[in-house]
């Protein structure tokens, strides 16, 4: 049976050998920064699950980096890897392709009410009340506050018609029971607000932190309006994720989470952040907080010794395996239903966010047909925001290999006529290019790059001047042991 929980996936992870423990980091800097030093410098990148954490009991644990691999981002998704020898790091291409033939026969499934989960063990009300009780991170030395929630998701229905939409919207810590979460416009927790608010009522909303790492890599998906997340993660478990109803809220909350906090949001608002984003920059003037309405909770619950699942976003990103894979899996299903053929491969590159760049590798069939996959991923709807460049190279590349994308680059496209540039396009006020104080006119352009062979010439093209796949199979079988040995 598939693990049912954050402690179950743990020891999962634990079984094939990616899981670090850390005992005695400090809350202020360390958690984030030592997360940062394994996603930027260290060669193996695990797991990271603190413990003994400075001012906090033991057994109040932190996780990061939990889907940074392609065996774990695999593990949460549900999908099967081909054998690589144990030592070795499976092929991250491997995992996009996976998850697009998932993706290609996909049901999703609704979840399924229990009477109570885990999660009620303990139970905090009114004055009891305190979130600094939970080792809450201080993520990069220029942000305005502790973040509870990076790696959570946030929880509400839409008043109208019911369904219920999960988001991962950052949530800072104002004080022991006051919340600020920033919500880009547009947002499904953003409308459902918006909805609650022009009725003049507050929002309820629940915020789960700590739960299947699952229902965080779904929660940050482009899932449609209208389509609950939980019935996306259903689908990749393949079977129903199991929720209670919230006992303040009444939204369902899932029943095995580590933490949920339930509240309301009211429109008071309190300055938010600034925090280091995704991009690797405080972008637009983000040094300066911006007002948000507050959640008012109402009510703590949380299993005895609890572990927050956090996400560090920016130059030390400890989730970029999972989210581009996924992203990246989503783009290639889009360019399938957009008729696209011999679509080889695709990757959303980590220098990136996972935004920036897209390359996507394909088998040229006829004139133009480099151009149509780049033009098509780079305005499908996965595919569009805050995009600055596609590359389209052959099928002999395997686009999650940067330097042999950019040796493609370098020597099968000429820049005169090989790169376009979309102008106005999808864009972003996390874009660090935006000049100060511009936030509305949020568009980029983007440039489209065919670093395939000239389809005209392609059969003349210069031969490559390395082994053919076939040779590096044999030498591999033979050699391969001697060479690879570490
Ligand atoms: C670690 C992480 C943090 C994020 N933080 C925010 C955020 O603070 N605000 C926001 O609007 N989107 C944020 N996002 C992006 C949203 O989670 C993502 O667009 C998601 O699809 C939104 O869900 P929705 O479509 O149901 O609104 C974040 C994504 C990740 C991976
Ligand atoms: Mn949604």
């Amino acid at each position: 049976m598939a693990y049912r929980d954050l402690r179950e996936w743990l020891s999962e992870v634990e079984g094939f050998g990616e899981l670090k423990r850390i005992e005695g980091a400090d809350w202020n800097l360390e958690l984030s920064g030592i997360t940062e030093l394994t996603y930027r410098e260290a060669r193996r990148r695990p797991a990271l699950l603190f413990d003994n954490i400075k001012d906090y009991p033991a057994g109040y644990r932190v996780l990061f980096g939990s889907v940074g691999s392609a065996r774990r981002a695999a593990l949460t998704l549900g999908v099967r890897l081909p054998q690589e020898p144990a030592n070795e790091e499976p092929a991250i291409i491997d995992l996009v392709r996976a998850v697009r033939d998932r993706l290609s026969a996909f049901q999703r499934v609704v979840p399924t009410y229990v009477g109570e989960g885990p999660v009620t063990e303990n139970v905090a009300t009114g004055d009891e009340i305190d979130l600094y009780r939970f080792p809450i991170p201080f993520y990069h030395e220029l942000d305005g506050g502790r973040y509870v929630g990076t790696g959570h998701a946030v929880i509400t229905r839409d008043p109208d018609d019911g369904w219920v939409n999960l988001g991962t919207y950052r949530v800072m810590i104002v004080n022991k029971n006051t919340l600020a979460l920033h919500i880009n416009p547009g947002r499904h927790g953003a409308l459902h607000r918006q909805k609650y608010f022009e009725k003049g009522q507050p929002c309820p909303v629940a915020i789960s932190v700590g739960h299947d790492p699952l229902l965080f890599l779904t929660s940050i998906m482009p899932i449609p309006h209208g389509v609950s997340e939980y019935e996306y993660a259903g689908g990749f478990k393949g079977e129903p994720i199991e929720v209670m109803k919230g006992p303040v809220t009444g939204l369902p909350i899932p029943a095995r989470a580590e933490i949920v906090i339930e509240g309301e949001y009211v429109p008071e608002m309190v300055p938010e952040g600034p925090f280091g984003e995704w991009c690797g920059y405080y972008a637009n003037n983000s040094l300066n907080p911006v007002p948000e309405p507050i959640v008012r909770v109402k009510s703590v619950m949380y299993r005895t010794n609890p572990i927050l699942h956090c996400a560090m976003p920016g130059l030390g990103c400890d989730y970029l395996d999972g989210s581009s894979s996924v992203k990246a899996a989503l783009i290639w299903d889009q360019l399938e239903r957009a008729g696209i053929s011999d679509v080889k491969g695709v990757w959303c590159h980590e220098s990136g966010g996972g935004n920036f760049l897209k390359i996507v590798s394909i088998k040229q069939r006829f004139p133009g047909h480099a151009k149509q996959a780049a033009l098509v991923a780079s305005q499908s709807r996965v595919g569009a925001y805050l995009n600055r460049y596609v590359v389209v190279v052959d099928e002999d590349i395997d686009p999650t290999n940067t330097k042999d994308v950019l040796w493609a680059m370098c020597t099968r496209s000429d820049p005169e006529k090989d790169i376009d540039i979309l102008r106005r396009c999808w864009g972003s006020t996390a874009d660090p290019l935006l000049p100060p104080g511009e936030n509305v006119r949020t568009y980029n352009s983007v440039a489209v790059i065919d670093a395939c062979r000239p389809f005209e010439w392609m059969k003349d093209f210069p031969p490559v001047a390395g082994y053919s796949p076939q040779l590096r199979e044999t030498l591999m079988k033979k050699w391969g042991s001697v060479v690879l040995e570490r």
